[in-house]
């Protein structure tokens, strides 16, 4: 049986660096303050003149801990794509400031075989270049650069260049894991760069193969971290593991009436290992996702945990999911601010609460019986979609008390420019012309601020939100939140 199915065995930091005193101590002082109060403290105080514990060691610690007190660890999927490209230096290492133990990247070979980090077989989406990544150079690749977020043709290009696999786990080294997603294919070479670089315990495998492939590269690789993904295809491997099974096992299931999704095979899963969720879009964990979090957590984080077991959540969320997991609320409303869901339009019917140039709701959402209003559910997001010039729609807010107030909008579009609104309140004229920025996808979606302040008295006010009719619109309307600003 490999030693690293079953073990767990004290940390020792590898080889490498020597890691500073005071930078050891910043680092641990920042872990502390982000994890959650469910994550196990320290086993015990570090011996006098042991090295002091890195947040690696201690996520690699947590990872192989599936206790009854083990916390849930948070995934930042493909990094933290909110603050620098998706797959980037700067994205792991933004995952991992932000409270991320895990870093999910993906793996591809160049045409000279070097392991690199990209998700898609072409780089067309995430950079300014074209070409599948197998029929490029290394050097070919060095020479593009990332496109911001989430990519796409209107994305803003960075400075950012395509890692190689070895700088970005490198870049992990001492904060935390990382996920190497598209890896099993090319094991053995993604194996020699973890080696080379002193990085055998960050890098975490994953795969769908069958049982004896894994195994056979368990048994030769005794000190990888591994961890099955089953689903209702391959339910079947978990009992072929037999009693030597991963530490982990990634629980994908479409509908909650999975059989991977039942109680009783999810509890024995958690008896012996940490079980991992993934809410970044529907059909990974049914319909519980970020989305559905954000507006409620028992509808998507909070109820995975408590009913499906997980201890892994991984997420397009980061900040949001600490949140959750540290106060019990994802997505707060700032003191003193007031926020309304683009779907709550107000009351009125068309001509008087909204006008939307195409009749009936063309979205996949809950739109109100006989209205025109197009709501759409992206992923959990009850949102205003198919935002078309001249449109426009009315709100209801109860302003808490006397002040100035900006509105910000949550929104999102893979387009630039997305779209432009002008916001007028109880009846008042429009206000200057507010453009939307490009979130790099419809599912992404970035709280906008207008930066059109208003002075406010405490009580009912109307705001209209119209869209320009000369000005290009696409885009997706989440929610409007004012917010007291500065006199
Ligand atoms: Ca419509
Ligand atoms: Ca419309
Ligand atoms: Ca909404």
């Amino acid at each position: 049986m490999p030693a690293s199915l079953i073990s767990r065995r004290a940390v020792a930091v590898p080889g490498g660096r020597p890691v500073t005193a005071l930078a050891t101590v910043v680092l641990c002082v920042t872990l502390l303050c982000a994890a959650p109060p469910a994550t196990a403290a320290p086993e015990g105080a570090v011996p006098h003149g042991a090295p002091a514990e890195t947040p690696a060691d201690r996520a690699h610690r947590d990872f192989l801990d599936h206790g009854p007190k083990a916390g849930v660890m948070t995934v930042a999927h493909r990094g933290q794509w909110r603050k620098a490209p998706e797959n980037s230096l700067a994205a792991i290492r933004a995952g991992f400031a932000d409270g991320a133990g895990i870093v999910e990247v993906d793996v591809r070979l160049t045409r000279d075989k070097v392991p690199v980090l990209m998700h898609d077989e072409r780089v067309d989406r995430t950079t300014n270049g074209t070409g599948r990544v197998a029929d490029l150079t290394l050097a070919q690749l060095r020479g593009l650069r990332l496109r911001v977020g989430l990519g796409g043709r209107q994305a803003a290009v960075t400075g950012e260049r395509v890692p190689t696999l070895a700088e970005a786990i490198l870049a992990a080294r001492t904060l935390g894991l990382v996920n190497l997603d598209r890896a099993w294919q090319d094991r053995e070479a993604v194996w020699r760069v973890l080696q080379e670089t002193g990085t055998v315990r960050n890098g975490l495998f994953k795969s769908t193969a069958p049982v004896p492939e894994v195994r056979a590269f368990l048994d030769g690789h005794r000190d990888a971290l591994y961890m099955h993904v089953v689903d209702d295809a391959n339910a079947v491997s978990v009992a072929e593991f037999g009693t030597a099974r991963p530490p982990a096992f990634e629980v994908v299931f479409d509908d909650v009436r999975d059989k991977v999704a039942a109680p009783a095979f999810l509890q024995e899963l958690r008896a012996t290992g940490r079980v991992w969720c993934n809410t970044m879009r529907e059909g990974y964990a049914a319909r519980f996702t970020d989305e559905a979090s954000l507006i409620d957590p028992a509808r998507g984080w909070g109820a995975l945990i408590t009913h499906y077991k997980a201890t892994v959540i991984q997420t397009d969320n980061v900040e949001a999911l600490r949140s959750y997991l540290t106060t019990g609320v994802a997505d707060p409303v700032p003191p003193g601010a007031v926020r309304v869901q683009g779907e709550d339009y107000a009351p009125g019917g068309r001509g008087r609460a909204y006008h939307d140039i195409d009749p009936g709701n063309r979205g996949d959402g809950p739109g109100r019986p006989g209205e025109d209003v197009d709501i759409c559910d992206h992923d959990g997001a009850v949102v205003v979609c198919w935002m078309r010039g001249s449109e426009w729609l009315t709100y209801g807010v109860d302003v808490p008390k006397d002040g100035r107030y900006t509105l910000k909008a949550r929104a999102s579009s893979p387009y630039a420019p997305a779209g432009t609104y002008r916001l007028a309140y109880d009846g008042g004229p429009p206000g200057r012309a507010v453009p939307l920025a490009n979130t790099t996808a419809h599912h992404a979606f970035v709280l906008q601020d207008s930066r059109d302040p208003r002075q406010l008295t405490r009580g009912h006010h109307h705001i209209r939100l119209s869209l320009d009719a000369g000005a290009f619109q696409n885009w997706n309307l989440d929610y409007l939140q004012l917010e007291p600003v500065a006199p």
